[in-house]
């Protein structure tokens, strides 16, 4: 395991002080010391960091891209189209979620596969990265070289590859000091949610729950064939909701977001906006964080979702902080649907002993299928 301060540390001194990306669990110990140290951007998506990682170079700075391994495909399109054709290079380092030699997620089965191969193709120079310091330093040393040959450089982070470093509270850049997980304790908690609309629902409607935490909470809580758990693709919860409710006009879709996952492809609210499905109700469960990856601040915290979603058109939207607002909005929706959006403040938390779904994903799509 690196000392994840000492390694930082050489960037730093290597020139590399500007960091995005997107967080992942295994590069969690390397994104807070970026976070702590260091000028970090939390980037909506993938793609985003790479090309705000070019903008730093352009202006004469030496940046680092931090993400999963199932956001370089958001990445392609910057890597191939932006930093390949003007030789803007890019040190880069991507997590192997879906090892080929590890147990993990039917998810990442895929890309855990090719990631080496994708980075041949998109003719990136790519190493492991050493479990050993000195090592590590010496492969660091390399890949600036590179940089400094203006060719992008890679390295693919496995599990267990840095030492935990805590996340000091962050800086809210619009309103002076303050940890945003600090503010969010009298809020209420995802799983309270999701045991709500399990109750209220009736046998026309169906949900759909984002990746990470909100998944396996809903699948932990009840398990249901109108249930759909989207434990990969990040950000596509509403898309898959707006096919559904447009083909399935009879049935009342509930689609419940997190707010990184809403930022990472935010597009989708105003697609939605404009296809008008009246049978779609958009949830956002906003705790301001990437929980599931473990806890970094997303950019949510100033964001007004429901008064985009109200630009966007969706017919009705809510701000709501409290269990009987939501209850009553979630009873009015199944009465009477219509498109429909909740920004609901949560406070993070999760349910102990958080099962992954037992069945397999193409044996959830049938079953899901079938109850359409
Ligand atoms: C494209 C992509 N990038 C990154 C990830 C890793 N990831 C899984 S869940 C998650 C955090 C989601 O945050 P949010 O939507 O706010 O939900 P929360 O975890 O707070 O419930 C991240 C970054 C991913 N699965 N896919």
């Amino acid at each position: 395991m690196l000392n994840t301060t000492a390694f930082g540390e050489s960037l730093n001194r290597l020139g590399y002080s500007f960091f995005s990306g997107v967080p992942c669990s295994l590069l969690k110990s390397l994104i807070n010391y970026a976070m702590n140290e260091c000028r970090y951007v939390i980037a909506a998506n993938e793609g985003d960091a790479v090309a705000c990682c070019a903008g730093s170079y352009l202006a004469g700075g030496k940046a680092v891209f931090l993400c999963q391994n199932s956001g370089l495909g958001n990445a392609v399109s910057p890597l191939a189209s932006l930093c390949h054709p003007f030789h803007i290079p890019v040190l880069g380092f991507v997590s192997l979620r879906g090892d080929p030699n590890e147990q993990d997620e039917p998810q990442h089965q895929l890309m855990g596969k090719i990631t080496p191969s994708l980075l041949d193709h998109l003719q990136i120079t790519w190493n492991y990265l050493s479990f050993d310091q000195q090592e590590a330093q010496q492969q660091l040393l390399q890949a600036d070289q590179a940089i400094q040959q203006k060719k992008s450089f890679f390295f693919i982070i496995r599990k267990n590859q840095f030492d935990p470093v805590a996340l000091l509270p962050a800086v809210d850049t619009l309103q002076g000091d303050g940890d945003p997980r600090l503010m969010l304790k009298n809020r209420l908690k995802r799983q309270e949610i999701l045991h709500r609309i399990v109750k209220d629902k009736d046998q026309d409607t169906i949900v759909l729950a984002t990746t990470g935490y909100t998944s396996r909470e809903l699948y932990a809580i009840e398990d249901s064939p109108q249930h759909f758990y989207m434990v990969g693709s990040m950000g596509c919860v509403s898309s898959l909701a707006l096919g559904i409710a447009l083909c399935c006009p009879g049935k009342k879709v509930v689609a419940i977001d997190g707010d990184g996952a809403l930022l990472m492809r935010m597009g989708n609210m105003a697609s939605i906006g404009y296809h008008q499905p009246n049978n779609l109700l958009h949830i956002v469960l906003d705790n301001e964080i990437h929980e599931s990856t473990g806890g970094q601040a997303s950019v949510a915290k100033h964001v007004n979702f429901a008064a985009i979603a109200a630009e966007l058109h969706y017919r009705a939207t809510f701000n709501v902080n409290d269990m009987a607002n939501f209850s009553r909005i979630f009873q009015d929706f199944i009465k009477q649907p219509q498109l429909s959006f909740m920004d609901v403040k949560t406070q993070a938390g999760v349910l102990e002993h958080l099962p992954r779904p037992r069945m397999q994903p193409p044996d959830l799509a049938e079953r899901f299928k079938k109850a359409l």
